[in-house]
């Protein structure tokens, strides 16, 4: 990937993010500081922030493929996906009460998600290949938090900001790939009991595993593989919704169940 900022300049935005990120302030999208800061650069400053969170005792739980359905895309005036890594302390049970005090403008989206069996390495990785390596799925909802002022950014600034990751949820039935039509899923999506979002799930690539397909080849241009056991997301399959204190999630998913959640002060 095309790099353009030195070291320093990448410690600095890791430190920046971090910052913003552990105790839940906007901070500007980085890109008004670094206007010519790349799609790369905005790895470096994530592949960064991950080595800090490990050395601190996160244990990472996977990847997260974001931007991937033509509805994230044209919310977030973003046309390429990306990816995050996923870690321990973003995981709440299902039907738990989800604090947003540490939280700047959290938004709620569906996702299915993946469990690995087998090992993935790009480049070249297909989505037939995703298949065979996939143990299960089962239904996901990510709670994203922008850490940029009025969710508002540019594509180094989010990949930067780990894809907006802050929150998932997993839950529902697990099932089997060949046991379902993964790209004909049906998502509804209630808050407080009104039905805020729907979409299919070929609404992801065409195909969710394809989503993975690409996680794993953009984890290959940064000299990684995707481990077995790995938990990954495919990305939002319909907008993402925003959430406050007091307000209840239903998330259900045609034939892998439902995912519920609350969120409080
Ligand atoms: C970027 C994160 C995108 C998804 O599923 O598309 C994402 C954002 O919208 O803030 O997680
Ligand atoms: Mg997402």
């Amino acid at each position: 990937m095309n790099l353009t900022l030195g070291r320093e300049d990448i410690v600095r935005l890791c430190e920046r993010i971090e910052g913003a990120q552990t105790r839940a302030y906007a901070i500007p999208k980085l890109t008004d500081e670094y206007p010519g800061m790349t799609i790369g650069d905005g790895y470096a400053v994530q592949m960064a922030l991950r080595q800090r969170f490990l050395a601190a005792g996160h244990k990472q739980v996977g990847w997260k493929a974001g931007l991937t359905s033509k509805a994230k895309m044209i919310q977030m005036g973003v046309n390429v996906p990306s990816i995050g890594f996923l870690t321990d302390r973003m995981a709440r049970p299902e039907n738990s009460a989800i604090s947003t005090a540490d939280l700047v403008h959290p938004r709620v989206e569906c996702e299915v998600a993946f469990v690995m069996k087998k090992a993935l390495q790009g480049p070249g990785c297909t989505r037939q290949d995703v298949l065979d390596a996939t143990d299960y799925v089962l239904p996901a909802v990510e709670i994203i938090d922008s850490r940029f002022s009025g969710f508002k950014f540019d594509l180094p600034s989010v990949v930067a900001d780990n894809g907006s990751s802050a929150r998932f949820v997993g839950g529902g039935r697990a099932r089997y790939v060949e046991d379902i039509d993964l790209d004909t899923l049906g998502v509804v999506m209630e808050k407080n009991g009104e039905l805020v979002a729907m979409a299919a799930s070929a609404a992801v690539l065409g195909h969710p595993a394809e989503a993975i397909a690409m996680l794993v080849n953009i984890l290959a241009e940064l000299g990684e593989g995707l481990p077995a056991g790995s938990f990954v997301m495919s990305g939002g399959i319909t907008e993402a919704i925003a959430v406050k204190p007091g307000d209840n999630v239903i998330a259900r998913f045609q034939a892998l169940g439902s995912v519920s959640m609350r969120f409080v002060e």
